[in-house]
């Protein structure tokens, strides 16, 4: 992967983007830069979680007599800050919060779009260190312009996003975003605290030698994926030896690793838990957009992840994905 060596802001790149289309308004860049914004600030948090003794746990008083909020919290009340205060988005959706929240002012109720988020997902591991993120998937509303945004903007097949990406709070901070135009990622200059263009046009490597999944669940999964995991430790003719199991548990650090190097991702359905445990609309859709932007697949098994009719903001799913030919293989293991 060739690192960009000319410095272009995340800010910079996407008023590129829109200044190669004549007849945008700018909001898709403006959201992208609020949510720029308020990545900057959770990062800043996120670091200080090491001196959490000094600064007071969640739901305490810190030594500035302010209220310590659980990161997670804090992290939500970032992003549906700045997009609250934009002018870019009429709703959103978290993990956070039980129903959407609209908007409903008079600037709010005439932009095109809403967004939902995963504000901190993998936060349990905050406390050993290992790398969490942010995850977003933005649509363009579906219901009338002017007045307030309604579920139906919500519950859209993930193939209808606009833009997907995510946050990830890892050796560095880095944000990866997808349009229908290509996929790119830029990582934080804490120099100057701008997001630079670092990975640019990001591509999933076709074969890949890396496997994800929870082998502690094994029993559990269906036979098709136990002998799709066991064809992964034997020698195989994509890469002539097993491959490499790497699982570390935050999601979003673990996809990002195959969608940089190749890999494929996997959170099955239990016996316990038929439809898994990831959430569709704020976890594999967004993850599911970017990864087919850069030549990967993403399905629940069955069917392609994109194509799925939401039901529910917080519904599940099964989810398997990354590079095309390990896809492949595991769709073609009997
Ligand atoms: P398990 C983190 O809690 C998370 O939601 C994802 O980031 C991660 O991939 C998954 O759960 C890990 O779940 O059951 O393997 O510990």
């Amino acid at each position: 992967m060739l690192i960009n060596r000319k410095i272009q802001t995340l800010d910079e790149f996407t008023i590129q983007q829109m200044r190669d289309f004549p007849n945008a308004t700018g909001e898709l860049s403006g959201l992208l830069r609020d949510i720029g914004l308020a990545a900057k600030r959770v990062h800043v948090e996120v670091n200080k979680a090491g001196l959490i003794d000094i600064l007071g746990d969640a739901g305490t008083m810190n030594v500035q007599g302010e209220e310590v909020k659980k990161l997670d919290i804090f992290a939500n009340n970032q992003f549906m800050g700045v997009l609250r205060h934009g002018i870019s988005c009429a709703g959103i959706g978290s993990e956070e919060m039980d129903d959407i929240v609209v908007f409903d002012d008079d600037i709010s109720n005439q932009s095109k779009y809403v967004c939902l988020f995963d504000p901190l997902d993998g936060s349990s591991n905050i406390d050993v260190n290992v790398s969490i993120g942010t995850i977003f998937s933005v649509f363009r509303r579906v219901s009338e312009l002017g007045k307030p945004a309604t579920a139906a903007d919500f519950l859209q097949q993930g193939i209808k996003q606009v833009a997907a990406g995510y946050i990830i709070y890892g050796s560095s901070t880095m944000l990866v975003y997808a349009t229908r135009r290509g996929a790119n990622g830029f990582t934080l200059d804490q120099a100057v605290g701008e997001f630079t263009l670092s990975h640019p046009d990001i591509k999933c490597p076709e074969v890949g030698k890396i496997y994800s999944v929870n082998h502690g669940n094994f029993f559990q999964y269906e036979e098709k994926v136990q002998r799709y995991i066991h064809q992964c430790q034997k020698k195989t003719k994509a890469t002539g030896g097993p491959y490499t199991q790497r699982y570390i548990g935050s999601m979003v650090a673990d996809v990002h690793r195959n969608l940089i190097k190749g890999g494929i991702f996997m959170y099955p359905g239990t016996t316990e838990k038929p439809n898994g445990k990831l959430r569709l609309l704020y976890e594999c859709n967004p993850f599911a957009f970017i990864v087919e932007i850069a030549g990967g697949i993403a399905t629940d098994g069955k069917q392609r992840i994109l194509e799925i009719q939401p039901k529910e903001v917080h519904e599940r799913t099964p989810f398997f994905i990354g590079s095309k030919s390990m896809m492949e293989e595991f769709e073609q293991t009997k």
